[in-house]
Formats: C-alpha cells, sequence, structure tokens
C-alpha cells in the first residue's frame, strides 16, 4: 500500500499537534487538523463519485481548505488542476473542457458565472469559500477524519498545470507523484529546511513556486507556514519578525526595498530568502544585501520541471545567475539549430533531465515531442549559458513569454483577441520594463484601412475574456507593425520603442 506524497508529506505528521499553518488573527492550523481535513475532503470527492485518475479542476480562494482539498485529490488519487483565482469564465471553460475534469471547485461567489461553464463541459460544480461556507466544505464536515488513502506508484499522475503555449492554447503539463516528491527532496536537502523553520508564505498556491516549492518542501521538514492570502507589503512585514525563511518572486523583493521599514533589524534573524520565477536584477540582489546583510537565493524552474538549478545554500549566491543544476538533474546548453551542445561559455537553449521533468502535455503527443527528446531532455525554451565556474545564467528567452510579476503571459494569447477586435487590422504584444512586475505587457495595434479602433471598446472586451495580470497596460495605435525581411515582426524594435511606457 501505498501513496508517495502521502506517505512522506503528510503521513508523518498526521498525529502531530505541532502548527502547520500560522493564520491571520493569531490561529493556528496543526498538522493533525491538517492531516484529519484532507480525509474529511478525499471522502467528500469520493461522495461525489469521482474514480481514480479523474481530473478536478479548482478555482478556489487561497486558504488552508484549499490547500487541503489539494491534498485529499492525492490522497483519493484524482488528478488536481489548480487555476488562477483571477481567470474568466472564458478562461476557465477551455480548461476544464481541455482536461476532461470531472469536478469543477470554485468560490460560491463566482458559482453563478462558472457552473453553467462546467456542465456545459460535463464537470459537476461545487464551491469552495475562505470562510468554510462552500458546499464541498458542508459535506466535508460531517465525514470522517480517517480516510483509506488510495494506492498510487510514483509514476502516477499527480496534477496538470496548465502553461500557455506560444501558438496562444494552454497546455496541460502532467506531473506524477514522483516529479513533485523528489524536487521536495532535493531542494529540503539542499536549502537546509527543518522543522524549526517558519516560511512567511504570500505567494499565490495555483502555481508550482507557492503550491510545489513552498507548501511540498515545508510539509517534508515539517515545519509551518505563515499563511497569508497574498502579498500585502505591510502584512508582511509585520509577519517578518515571526519567519525564518521566505520565497518570494523578484516583485516581492523589489515591494520589500521601497519599505523605509524594511530594516536590517526587521530581516537579521531571517536564515533565508529565496528568488525564483522570473529574472531577479542584479542591482534588486545588491540593493538587498546592502539593506539587510542577506544574499537571496536565486534559483530557477518551470511548471514543466519544478526546480532545476539553484545557487548554493553556503557558497556564493552571485547577482544575475540562477546557480547549478540541482542534484540528480542534468543540464545542458545546446545549439537551437542543430540541438547539439554548445561549448563552455556559449549561449544556446538550457535543456534539462531528471526524476523532476514532467510525462508529457496532456493529450498533445506533437507538443510532447517537440520539447521533450526521446533521450528525456525538456527542451526549455530559456536562453543561457553555463560560465567558467559551473554558474548557470538566463540570458534571454528563446520563447515568445512575457514574465510579470511571476506570472506567465504569452503574447500570441493576447494578439488573437486583439486582432479579432473591429478595426482591427493585427497586433503586437511585447513586455517592456516595469519597474513594479519587472514586465509590463503593452499591445501595438495597426487600424484596417480607413478605421479608428475604439480602445475603451476594446478594453472592454479584453476585461470579459483575460485575467487582469494579462490585460495590456499600454495600448498603442501605429501605422505598420516593422517587419523583418521574411516578413516576421520585429518585436525587439517594438520593446526598444516602448522601453520607457512605465519607467519614465
Ligand atoms: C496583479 N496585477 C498584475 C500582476 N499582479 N499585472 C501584471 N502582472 C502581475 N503579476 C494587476 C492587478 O490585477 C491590478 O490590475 C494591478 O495589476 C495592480 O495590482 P496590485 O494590487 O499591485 O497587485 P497585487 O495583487 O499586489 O499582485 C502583485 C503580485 C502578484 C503580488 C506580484 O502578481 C503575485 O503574487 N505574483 C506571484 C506570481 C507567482 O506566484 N508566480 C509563480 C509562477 P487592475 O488595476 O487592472 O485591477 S511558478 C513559476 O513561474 C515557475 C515554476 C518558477 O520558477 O517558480
Ligand atoms: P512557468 O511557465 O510559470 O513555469 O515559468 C517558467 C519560466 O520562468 C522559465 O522558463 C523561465 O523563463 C522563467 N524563470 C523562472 N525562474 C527564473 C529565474 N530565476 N530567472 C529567470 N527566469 C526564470
Amino acid at each position: 500500500m501505498a501513496n508517495p506524497l502521502y506517505d512522506r508529506l503528510i503521513a508523518p505528521h498526521a498525529g502531530k499537534d505541532t502548527p502547520f499553518l500560522h493564520l491571520p488573527g493569531d490561529t493556528t492550523l496543526t498538522y493533525a487538523d491538517f492531516a484529519g481535513r484532507t480525509a474529511q475532503f478525499a471522502h467528500a470527492l469520493m461522495d461525489a463519485g469521482l474514480q481514480t485518475g479523474d481530473r478536478v479542476a479548482i478555482q478556489a480562494e487561497k486558504s488552508p481548505d484549499t490547500l487541503a482539498l489539494i491534498f485529499a485529490c492525492a490522497r483519493a488519487g484524482l488528478v488536481f488542476l489548480p487555476l488562477n483565482t483571477g481567470y474568466t469564465a472564458s478562461e476557465i471553460a477551455y480548461f476544464i473542457e481541455n482536461s476532461g475534469a470531472t469536478l469543477f471547485i470554485c468560490d460560491p461567489a463566482k458559482a453563478a458565472d462558472m457552473a453553467p461553464v462546467a456542465q456545459a463541459s460535463g464537470a459537476a460544480c461545487e464551491t469552495l469559500s475562505p470562510d468554510g461556507s462552500g458546499s464541498l466544505q458542508t459535506t466535508a464536515d460531517a465525514a470522517m477524519r480517517d480516510f483509506a488513502t488510495v494506492d498510487r506508484d510514483a509514476d502516477d499522475l499527480a496534477a496538470f498545470l496548465y502553461t500557455s503555449g506560444t501558438t496562444g492554447r494552454s497546455k496541460g503539463a502532467m506531473l506524477t507523484q514522483g516529479n513533485l516528491l523528489s524536487n521536495a527532496e532535493t531542494l529540503v536537502d539542499l536549502w537546509q529546511f527543518t522543522e524549526r523553520d517558519v516560511l512567511l508564505h504570500a505567494l499565490p498556491i495555483f502555481h508550482t513556486h507557492g503550491l510545489f516549492v513552498a507548501t511540498n518542501v515545508i510539509l517534508l521538514a515539517g515545519g509551518s507556514m505563515i499563511f497569508l492570502p497574498k502579498f500585502d507589503q505591510a502584512e508582511v512585514l509585520q509577519a517578518l519578525p515571526k519567519a525564518t525563511s521566505m520565497m518570494g518572486v523578484p516583485t516581492f523583493y523589489t515591494r520589500l526595498l521601497d519599505a523605509p521599514e524594511f530594516t536590517k533589524d526587521l530581516a537579521g534573524h531571517m536564515r533565508l530568502f529565496i528568488s525564483g520565477s522570473a529574472p531577479l536584477l542584479a542591482e534588486t540582489h545588491r540593493a538587498f544585501e546592502e539593506r539587510t546583510g542577506h544574499r537571496i537565493l536565486e534559483r530557477y524552474g518551470m511548471t514543466e520541471t519544478n526546480m532545476n538549478t539553484s545557487n548554493p545554500y553556503d557558497g556564493d549566491r552571485r547577482p544575475g545567475t540562477v546557480g547549478f543544476p540541482l542534484p540528480g538533474v542534468d543540464l545542458k546548453v545546446c545549439d537551437p539549430e542543430s540541438g547539439g551542445p554548445v561549448p563552455r561559455g556559449e549561449i544556446g537553449v538550457i535543456e534539462v533531465r531528471g526524476p523532476n521533468v514532467f510525462k508529457g502535455y496532456w493529450q498533445m503527443p506533437e507538443k510532447t515531442a517537440a520539447e521533450l527528446r526521446d533521450d528525456g531532455f525538456f527542451i526549455t525554451g530559456d536562453l543561457g549559458m553555463v560560465d567558467a565556474d559551473g554558474y548557470v545564467h538566463i540570458v534571454g528567452r528563446g520563447k515568445d513569454l512575457i514574465i510579470s510579476g511571476g506570472y506567465n503571459i504569452y503574447p500570441k494569447e493576447i494578439e488573437l483577441l486583439l486582432d479579432d477586435q473591429p478595426g482591427v487590422l493585427e497586433s503586437a504584444v511585447v513586455g517592456v520594463p516595469h519597474p513594479d512586475f519587472g514586465e509590463g505587457v503593452v499591445a501595438v495595434l495597426v487600424a484596417e484601412a480607413g478605421a479608428a479602433p475604439d480602445l475603451n471598446a476594446i478594453r472592454a472586451d479584453l476585461k470579459e475574456k483575460l485575467a487582469a495580470y494579462k490585460r495590456p497596460k499600454r495600448i498603442e495605435v501605429i501605422e505598420n507593425l516593422p517587419r523583418n525581411t521574411m516578413g516576421k515582426v520585429q518585436k525587439n524594435l517594438l520593446r526598444d520603442s516602448y522601453a520607457d511606457s512605465f519607467t519614465a
């Protein structure tokens, strides 16, 4: 009888009355409470008629119950699909339909809009609310606090995380129990997490960073988390004295540096600050060290692979680098044309292989074949190089991707919507420097002959269809898109033209 995620992350602490989550209002959820709640949700999922391997799509606000529900899926042998709380009904429709989810769970406030969308794809709809009033919570409240955890192998699927593609269609990255567990084991060891750790958790829990890197590491180590609903500068500053460690996207660190109250004294007791999901500017790294005496530990990962590289815990954490391949991860830098490795120090596409690398994209065999080689190497699409000391540098992206505040935005998805707008002939979407989010989205439109696109109407339509973080923060109409002799839009020229959009 085995279920690697349950056996390693939940079962060892199931009887403990020690804190797992520190919650706003000075309340605490113990490990025993949490384990019991995963059992109750597992019963509720079984009551809903789900079968082993079924997909459960979850668009619920960050709360202890949402976390318990996710681990209940693992216990019940179901595949969970966490979804950004900002996604609109039209975005959600795609995920439910594409994954073939049997059950969709959302906040009660969204149920009126979302239930018809779920039902149109054959999924039932249940609700879950941070205040405990959701329909699935009502069923769970009445259930037993133990559950016969379903047998699973390391190779069985645990999660689908959708990641957008260059064609504008999101792909469901299939992650196994073994992918998730092996990465957590490596990171606990490398970053020296123990049961004494109190991690300040202000990330969302629908992405790899907040869900797998942060939560799985803490569960495996037996530590606890200060579980904040989101990154709120004042709340983070208030919680910091009680934490030992924090994980964040670079925006967290620039926002902390913006606060005069963020001083060496306030951060002095901390053991570790970790950054990832987007490039941490070397100047932020240096400013942080100057202010606090701490050198942020930067690491590099992806939805498809969890974490791939990390700066050392003991040793030189070098600004502008993402450190060394993790133990057990092979990393090579290859020529994008030939696929062969380039000499050390030269730039190419980063490829990785290891127990962390996903199984492929759900029902997209061609895309899987294009990105996952037969020998197990995954082609990341990130451009990088390995320096003489073995440190990996990410120098750019071969893929057309914008990373804004740690969220990925694929220009194609927005361009397809813009091209459909009345009076728009064509469009291009680029990311340019943004002081808070790292990159900010700019859309450039070309009007049809004699037309004048109505930008307010376009903004209103995008608001209906796209999560807020994807919407262009600036829209401009120009005569023609710059193109090279092959007819390809020269996005680099657009990025140069609009470089000062948010920084001037
Ligand atoms: C919010 N807005 C954004 C973003 N977040 N716009 C662009 N990019 C964003 N990331 C919009 C809001 O909807 C709002 O729009 C306006 O910007 C101002 O919002 P604000 O209140 O300042 O934002 P916030 O609520 O404070 O959120 C900012 C944030 C958040 C804390 C940086 O975006 C965040 O938690 N990011 C973390 C993402 C993350 O976990 N990524 C990990 C992915 P309006 O005014 O129009 O309403 S996992 C990954 O990448 C890999 C695997 C890895 O290596 O980790
Ligand atoms: P996601 O699709 O959310 O998994 O985002 C993964 C992408 O985020 C990677 O392919 C990189 O482009 C980027 N990324 C993650 N961590 C870092 C980092 N430390 N530095 C630069 N880029 C990063």
